[in-house]
């Protein structure tokens, strides 16, 4: 495979698409030694096949605000491949939102999705609506404008959308209302709606939650545990919310959290009702972590501070995509950091990663560390097309199971001739190498 030639012909046909090539090329440089074994997935030309979106979905969405004045906002889904399942992923509210992000976020949910062993394809969708400072009412009237257009793109056995950042579960209970009144089927073609319409139990906290099973297999191959460690966490949003949790549960000591405005640092420890602030904070809708300052005497805020110069063992980015760069990881090199477990989707620049392998810090790729969210999308859609409700027991026993077999994974396809673990390699390779075997098992279609 010439990576040089298909990274050039991708940036030829989609100029400017910056988070789209970085994420494509990332895959490619780890997976060429392997794809080049299989002479069969070259000629089936698998490669060029899997990096283009089945299709891109994009419309615009008009919706009436507070005074009566009419907006205008962008509406995305990029359906990227279908081979494994039905086409499955989030949908993200944001300002920064574009057919780029859209389109690198939709190509990692695939290779995500497989990782789970679940029966999904992968997608992603999203509009440059910004849900900050939106009254109540605003928010319902743009999800319903969404879905108006939407609509007919979904199903349950062709696209299941579901939260990201911006779209909790009060946006995908306002999409999936709409949903439901245009087609008259109760389908639960949405994850992560409300416990009374389908939802399941420990939804909200499975990203997170997964994310330090993940990590806790981390330390169990090198002989630790994660109590007593400590964290930095960045982001204050439902994934961070469920990390926080998990590792203090498990024991550790989460230092910070972090928001648009800056970071706070809290020396005692985030735990307790600090834990249930961060809903508090997040509902509130102004997306700012100062106020928890103002509430808690043991933090300090520091506006404008990423948490990444602060001693801790691991670091936990939650956020979003390219928030942790080369000189954040400088810094935490430089603090003797020893695990970092990206839970953000591509949370860390190319550069930043290489830093971390180059300094031997055990780094973990968001696919594999993040993928406990949408499995347990996965789990909520059989429990719809089951009829049946689990408990947050069973939900959680399936989640652990399902974060150790990607470890496992990770291991079978990323194990360095020292006895480390390449993550980013293993998870790259055991999604492709899935996701590969399905397209050319279907043919040339
Ligand atoms: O990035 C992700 O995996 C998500 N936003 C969750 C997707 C899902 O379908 O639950």
């Amino acid at each position: 495979m010439d990576i040089n030639f298909i990274i050039q012909e991708l940036e030829r046909k989609h100029p400017g698409e910056v988070e789209y090539h970085q994420a494509v090329k990332e895959v490619l440089l780890s997976i060429a030694d392997t794809y080049n074994q299989y002479p069969e997935l070259i000629k089936a030309k698998i490669v060029e096949r899997l990096i283009e979106p089945d299709r891109a979905i994009i419309f615009k969405v008009v919706w009436i605000d507070d005074k009566g004045d009419p907006q205008v906002n962008m509406g995305y889904r990029v359906q990227f491949n279908n081979a494994i399942g039905p086409y499955k992923g989030g949908i993200r509210f944001h300002a920064t939102v574009n057919l780029s992000i859209m389109k690198f976020l939709g190509f990692e949910q695939t290779l995500k999705n497989a990782l789970t062993s679940l029966p999904m394809g992968g997608a992603k969708g999203g509009s440059d609506f910004s849900p900050k400072g939106k009254s109540d009412a605003e928010i319902m009237r743009f999800c319903q404008a969404f879905i108006l257009e939407l609509w007919k793109h979904l199903g349950p056995d062709t696209d299941v959308p579901a939260g990201d950042i911006g779209v909790g579960a009060k946006e995908v209970g306002y999409m999936y209302g709409m949903y439901k009144k245009l087609t008259n089927r109760c389908t639960g073609t949405f994850t992560g709606k409300g416990l009374t319409f389908g939802g399941s139990l420990l939804r909200a906290e499975a990203t997170g939650y997964g994310a330090l099973y993940f990590v806790e297999e981390m330390l169990k191959r090198r002989g630790e545990t994660i109590k007593d460690k400590t964290v930095a966490v960045s982001g204050f949003g439902n994934v961070a919310w469920g990390a926080v949790k998990k590792a203090t549960e498990l024991g550790a000591k989460v230092v910070t959290i972090s928001g648009p405005d800056g970071c706070i640092l809290d020396p005692e420890g985030i735990s307790g009702d600090k834990i249930d602030y961060m809903l508090e904070l997040r509902a509130s809708g102004n997306d700012v972590v100062a106020p928890y300052a103002k509430k808690f005497a043991s933090a300090t805020f520091f506006p404008d501070k990423k948490p990444w110069d602060i001693k801790v063992d691991i670091a936990i980015p939650c956020a979003t995509q390219n928030e942790l760069n080369l000189e954040d990881a400088k810094k935490l090199i430089a603090c003797n950091v020893t695990c970092v477990a990206e839970v953000s989707n591509m949370g860390c620049t190319t550069e930043a990663i290489d830093a971390f392998l180059e300094n031997n810090i055990n780094f973990a790729p968001g696919k594999a560390v993040n993928a406990g969210g949408v499995a347990t999308s996965g789990l909520e859609m059989t429990q719809n097309a089951q009829h049946l409700a689990w408990t947050a027991q069973e939900v959680d026993l399936k989640l652990h199971q399902i974060m150790k077999n990607i470890h496992q994974l990770c291991e079978k396809y990323g194990a360095n001739s020292d006895g480390t673990v390449n993550y980013v390699k293993g998870a790259n390779i055991a999604g492709f190498i899935k996701v590969a075997n399905a397209i050319l098992g279907q043919g040339i279609i």
